[in-house]
């Protein structure tokens, strides 16, 4: 690739023994690195990579028969990108996890400054997640937010193993040193309001007439068969976009705005027999198959994808979405916050 800075011929003797006298007082020559910190391009800063979710489920269920989710306080396998192991970083900005909540547990209540999303994968009849007094039954598809500072805990009286993917934006808020959290003085957080209030207030077009949008959604959960229904009818009456299938960006429905400051999050269709057109952006983009086959050309690698698996497409690196049948894909990414600071770009 070219570069705008170019790398300087090799230091002379003499500036070689600068370099020394300057590392010993805390400064640095810019013109060794300029190229490196100010690219013409960006850099994918992490991996394209492909999670299946019968491997990531056996060792999710296996941890279940060890560690309760009590002891665990989330009992949580992260999504670590190859190029950023250890760092519990899916990308360079984003945390992503797959959560098990087995039947008769809870997990405690606690907030922090980090944001946090929820796509069910799996779940029986009760299991719920309850954020600032209200609990959300957990459904598969559904996408369900945890707004930053609010409290949350989770639960599931239900028969069968609960399990979710996290999203979180915990890179970012530790790139800016302000991450706090705190427990709830109780385990279980009371109920303050009924199910469904949320989405009541705020779902249906129509909102309370002393409200004032905030910075993040009042939603709580965006029930899959709602959104399912809606891309079910644009199908139908199109367009089909080339790159994107028929795609739509969940929204924070009193403002038209991103659902919360950091995370952008996205359900799109993709019709049987679908062979995308190449697409880039520089939010890189975390998407977890909610429904039907197909594959995933990332850069120069092929991914092959079912229900539940997870994938990740660096900042800036091609895309091409191909089916057998009809699919369904969710998503989210940093994109609100690169817009709020001017940064995000698209090619198609
Ligand atoms: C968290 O609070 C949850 O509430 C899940 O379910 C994953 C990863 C890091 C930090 C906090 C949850 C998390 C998390």
């Amino acid at each position: 690739m070219s570069t705008v800075f170019h790398s300087k011929p090799d230091a002379s003797p003499e500036l070689k023994a600068l370099y020394e006298r300057l590392g010993q007082k805390n400064t640095a020559p810019l013109w060794e690195v300029l190229g490196e910190i100010v690219t013409p391009q960006p850099k994918a800063g992490c991996v394209p990579a492909l999670w299946k979710y019968d491997e990531v489920r056996a060792l999710l269920m296996e941890a279940g028969g060890l560690i309760s989710a009590q002891e665990a306080e989330r009992r949580v396998l992260v999504l670590e990108n190859p190029s950023l192991r250890g760092q519990s970083q899916i990308t360079p900005t984003l945390y992503a996890g797959v959560q098990l909540v087995m039947p008769g547990e809870t997990a405690p209540t606690h907030r922090h400054s980090a944001s946090a999303l929820r796509f069910v994968l799996e779940s029986g009849e009760g299991a719920y997640t309850a954020v600032d007094g209200e609990r959300t039954t957990m459904r598969a598809g559904d996408f369900i937010l945890t707004p930053s500072w609010t409290y949350h805990d989770h639960g599931n009286p239900s028969d069968a193993p609960a399990i979710w993917m996290d999203g979180l934006d915990i890179p970012m808020v530790n790139m800016f040193s302000a991450s706090f959290a705190e427990h709830h003085p109780d385990e279980t957080q009371p109920v303050t309001r009924p199910e469904g209030d949320a989405l009541n207030r705020y779902g249906a077009a129509l909102l309370p007439i002393d409200f004032t949008p905030g910075r993040r959604s009042p939603m709580l959960s965006y029930p899959f068969a709602r959104s399912r229904e809606t891309l079910n009818r644009l199908s139908r009456s199109g367009p089909v976009h080339p790159s994107h299938g028929v795609k739509m960006q969940y929204v924070n429905p009193a403002t038209g705005g991103y659902p919360m400051p950091t995370i952008a999050a996205f359900l799109q269709l993709l019709p049987a027999g679908f062979d995308g057109k190449s697409y880039r952006s520089t939010d890189a983009t975390v998407f977890c198959v909610a429904e039907g086959r197909g594959t995933s050309r990332i850069a120069d690698q092929t991914f092959a994808w079912g229900p539940r698996d997870m994938f990740v497409v660096p900042s800036w690196t091609p895309v091409s979405h191909q089916t057998h049948s009809e699919a369904v894909l969710f998503s989210f990414s940093d994109r609100p916050a690169q817009k709020a600071l001017g940064l995000w770009r698209e090619h198609s």
